[in-house]
């Protein structure tokens, strides 16, 4: 991986990815691309930026030939929430951006990373310690579209030879740039709560577990993966990540052990409590840990630390 375009690099993964990749291949050698101007995002605007509509495969191949990219990190995406609102742009845009980053990899070489999810599984996964290979039939579109995903993912490695690789992330957890549309968000507005009026209301029910990770954790898990041995991978597509399981409760006594004074009531809300309830409760990280050695450092308390001090400095 030398030279890196990154799609939908101003959404909460790609702001950190960016600046990451960076710092470790070199300004030059990453361009940013978003469907979106970056002038509120001035880490991203600092290096190469180029407006793209992942929908527009011709701009896509374009930039991706003149830049002479080695690798396409795919991350333009709708997340759970908002495409259960819009399913049919869900359809188009999550199906649509994949296939032309998938065509562009075919016909440049490229090796071609994009996440997938947690909800890519659904109600009658197992629902604790999930497996790698398990029964998916997700009832949300945005589900729909991760499993057409890692298929077709698979597919073009296994007709094509193009080097695949992704995850299934779980929820996501920064304080540098906010998710947007999705059911785990509650997890980082939480935080922005906390510091902001140390309180939350909660549209989730206080027992329900869903898997998270620390953005530190996914950067490094993206990277890994990039540079893992080809030979080792048996898997390449949608590996199962995540660094910890928790419920609404739980955080709340997490944050509530650096602020005392935080209080949390609930006010369900029915969509997001449906899609929450279709997913895993925890799932099994193994064919990850075993195929390109994934490790994440952060816990639920480790990320609570620091993402209270990092939120309380920006404050200040
Ligand atoms: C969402 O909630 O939609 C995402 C995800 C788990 O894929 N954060």
């Amino acid at each position: 991986m030398k030279r890196i375009m990154v799609t939908g690099s101003l959404g909460q993964i790609g702001s950190e990815l960016v600046a990451q990749l960076r710092t470790l291949k070199g300004v030059d050698n990453v361009l940013a691309t978003d469907i979106r101007c970056p002038e509120h995002n001035p880490v991203v605007a600092e290096g190469l930026f180029e407006v793209l509509d992942v929908l527009n495969r011709e701009r896509m191949l374009y930039l991706a030939r003149d830049f002479q990219a080695d690798t396409l990190i795919h991350l333009a995406s709708l997340l759970s929430s908002v495409a259960e609102d819009r399913p049919q742009e869900a359809w188009h845009i999550n199906m649509g951006g994949l296939v032309n980053a998938l065509e562009v990899s075919r016909e440049l070489q490229l090796t071609c990373f994009t996440p997938s999810s947690i909800g890519a599984f659904g109600p009658e996964t197992p629902k604790v310690g999930t497996p790698q290979d398990c029964i998916q039939r997700p009832r949300t579109m945005y589900g729909i579209t991760k499993v057409a995903g890692e298929l077709l993912c698979d597919y073009y490695h296994t007709k094509y030879g193009v080097d695949t690789r992704g995850v299934r992330f779980p929820g996501l957890i920064s304080h540098e740039t906010l998710p947007g549309g999705g059911t785990t968000d509650y997890a980082v507005e939480i935080f922005y709560d906390a510091v902001k009026s140390g309180h939350y209301t909660c549209p989730l029910g206080a027992d329900t577990a869903l898997d998270m990770m620390y953005m530190p954790d996914a950067i490094a898990a993206i990277i890994q993966l990039l540079e893992a041995d080809e030979s080792r991978l048996v898997h390449r597509n949608a590996f199962n990540v995540s660094a910890m399981s928790f419920t609404p409760e739980d955080i709340k006594q997490a944050i509530q052990q650096v602020m005392p004074q935080f209080t949390m009531d609930y006010r369900i809300n029915p969509k997001l409590q449906q899609i929450a309830d279709s997913w895993p409760d925890s799932i099994d990280c193994a064919c990850a840990r075993d195929e390109w050695a994934f490790s994440p450092k952060y816990d639920l308390l480790a990320m609570t630390r620091e993402m209270l001090q990092r939120l309380q400095e920006k404050r200040e």
